[in-house]
C-alpha cells in the first residue's frame, strides 16, 4: 500500500537501496519519482506510490522487436543527457530481447526470446520500433527467417501489453511514405486490434519510461486517445505551449532561416511550423534534459509534425499549418530565451519536489495540458452529431 507523502519514504530502507541501484541519491530519486508523477499529470500521492513500485516491483520483462526504422527510439532513449534515464528505464524493466543492445546474436538471440516468452507468458510487455512491411507476404524484413508480420503476431500471442514505440510502429512513419514500397504498416493494422502508441521520430524517452512505471505502478498502461496515444503526452497541440507562440499571436514571423526574425526566435509557422496541428509534449518536456531551448521549434526548425500521421513525411515540409486550435497555451516563457536558461516542466518539477509542491504546481500545469484535445474531440463529436458526453470517451 502506498505511503500517501513523498517525504515520509525519506527514511525508508528499500528507497535508500533503490538509489543505490540506480547510482543516485535518495534524493535525486525521490525528486525522479516526483518528475514522473508530474509528467503523466497524476494527483498527489503517485510520487510515492511510484517511488515504492520502483523500489520493490518485479520488473516487467520486455520483449523489444526492431522492424522497419533508423533505431532513433533506441538511441533516443540511450542518449538522454540525463544520466539517470536509460539507468531508469533499464531499471523498470527487465529488458529480455533486444537486438540491439544485446551482445548475443543469431540464434542464440532467438532462443533467448523464446525462452523469455515461456517464462513469463502472459506477464511480458512487447515493445515494437519501426514499420512492418505487409507486400509480398513480409518478404522486405526477416529477422531468423521469420518475417516481421509472423514474429509481430506470435509475440503478441501472449503478451500482457503491446506497445508501438515510434511513428514507424505508431501508424508507418517514414518508411510508409508515397508510395510505400514494401507495404509499412503500424502494428495496430497487422495485429487488427488497437495497441498503446508512442509516436515522434523518434518519441520522447520520457513519455515511453513514463508509460511502463504507470504500468509497473498502477497495473494498468495510462489512458489513451482514439489512435492509442497516452493522454498525459498527446492531449495538448504543440502550438498551445510554444516558447514562440507571443511572436505567432502578434504576427512576428520568421520568412527564410537566417534572416532577421529567425535569429530572433520568431514564430516559425510561415517556414512550415506542423506545430498548430500537432499533438505532442515537446515543448513541455523538451529533450535530453538540457534545460530550454531543447526541441526542435527551440532550435529553430519548424515541427515537421513528427507524431502525426498524414502530416510529417506527407504533408510538404513548408506548407503552411491546418489551425486547429487557437486556444491559448498554459506554459508560456519568456518570448526570447537565452539556451540553457530557462527551465523545462521537467526541471520545474524537480525544483517543486525541493520544496515539497510537486504533485500540486506540477500536476496542475500537467492536468490543463488535457484541455485542447477533448475541444477538439467534441468538434469531431458535434460534426458526427453525438452528444458532449458521448465525444469524451475516446
Ligand atoms: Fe527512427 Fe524509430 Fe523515426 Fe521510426 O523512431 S527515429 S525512423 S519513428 O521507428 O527508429
Ligand atoms: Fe511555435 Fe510553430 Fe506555433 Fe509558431 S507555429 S508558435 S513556432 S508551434
Ligand atoms: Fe516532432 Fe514536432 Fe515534437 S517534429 S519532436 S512533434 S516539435
Amino acid at each position: 500500500m502506498a505511503k500517501q507523502d513523498l517525504m515520509l519514504l525519506e527514511s525508508d530502507e528499500r528507497i535508500d537501496a533503490a538509489a543505490t541501484r540506480l547510482s543516485m541519491t535518495r534524493r535525486e530519486f525521490l525528486q525522479f519519482c516526483a518528475v514522473l508523477a508530474t509528467t503523466l499529470g497524476l494527483p498527489q500521492g503517485a510520487d510515492a506510490a511510484i517511488a515504492e513500485a520502483v523500489a520493490t516491483k518485479k520488473r516487467p520483462s520486455v520483449i523489444w522487436l526492431h522492424f522497419q526504422e533508423c533505431t532513433g527510439c533506441t538511441e533516443s532513449l540511450l542518449r538522454a543527457e540525463h544520466p539517470t534515464l536509460e539507468k531508469l528505464i533499464l531499471d523498470v524493466i527487465s529488458l529480455d530481447y533486444h537486438e540491439t543492445l544485446f551482445a548475443a546474436a543469431g540464434h542464440q538471440i532467438e532462443a533467448a526470446r523464446l525462452q523469455a516468452m515461456s517464462d513469463n507468458k502472459g506477464k511480458y510487455i512487447l515493445v515494437i520500433e519501426g514499420a512492418i512491411p505487409t507486400k509480398d507476404g513480409g518478404i522486405y524484413c526477416k529477422i531468423g527467417g521469420k518475417t516481421a508480420i509472423e514474429l509481430t503476431k506470435e509475440c503478441a500471442a501472449d503478451a500482457a501489453a503491446v506497445i508501438a514505440i515510434g511513428s514507424c510502429a505508431s501508424w508507418g512513419g517514414m518508411p510508409s511514405t508515397d508510395p510505400n514500397p514494401t507495404g509499412a504498416s503500424s502494428v495496430s493494422q497487422v495485429l487488427g486490434k488497437p495497441v498503446v502508441t508512442i509516436p515522434g521520430c523518434p518519441p520522447n524517452p520520457y513519455n515511453f519510461l513514463s508509460s511502463v512505471v504507470h504500468l509497473l505502478t498502477f497495473g494498468a498502461l495510462p489512458a489513451v486517445d482514439h489512435l492509442g496515444r497516452p493522454k498525459f503526452a498527446y492531449s495538448r497541440l504543440v502550438h498551445e505551449n510554444c516558447e514562440r507562440r507571443a511572436h505567432f499571436d502578434a504576427g512576428r514571423f520568421a520568412l527564410e532561416f537566417g534572416d532577421d526574425a529567425h535569429r530572433q526566435g520568431f514564430c516559425l509557422y510561415k517556414l512550415g511550423c506542423k506545430g498548430p496541428e500537432t499533438y505532442a509534449n515537446c515543448p513541455t518536456i523538451q529533450f535530453g534534459d538540457m534545460g530550454a531551448g531543447t526541441w526542435p521549434v527551440g532550435c529553430g526548425h519548424p515541427c515537421i509534425g513528427c507524431t502525426e500521421q498524414g502530416i510529417a513525411f506527407q504533408k510538404p515540409i513548408h506548407s503552411l499549418a491546418k489551425m486547429k486550435n487557437i486556444q491559448p497555451g498554459v506554459f508560456l516563457p519568456g518570448i526570447v530565451e537565452q539556451k540553457g536558461v530557462g527551465v523545462t516542466l521537467g526541471a520545474a518539477a524537480v525544483l517543486a519536489a525541493v520544496a515539497g509542491v510537486a504533485a500540486g504546481a506540477g500536476v496542475k500545469l500537467a492536468k490543463n495540458l488535457g484541455l485542447s484535445h477533448e475541444a477538439e474531440e467534441l468538434e469531431r463529436a458535434k460534426k458526427a452529431g453525438k452528444t458532449s458526453s458521448e465525444s469524451a470517451e475516446v
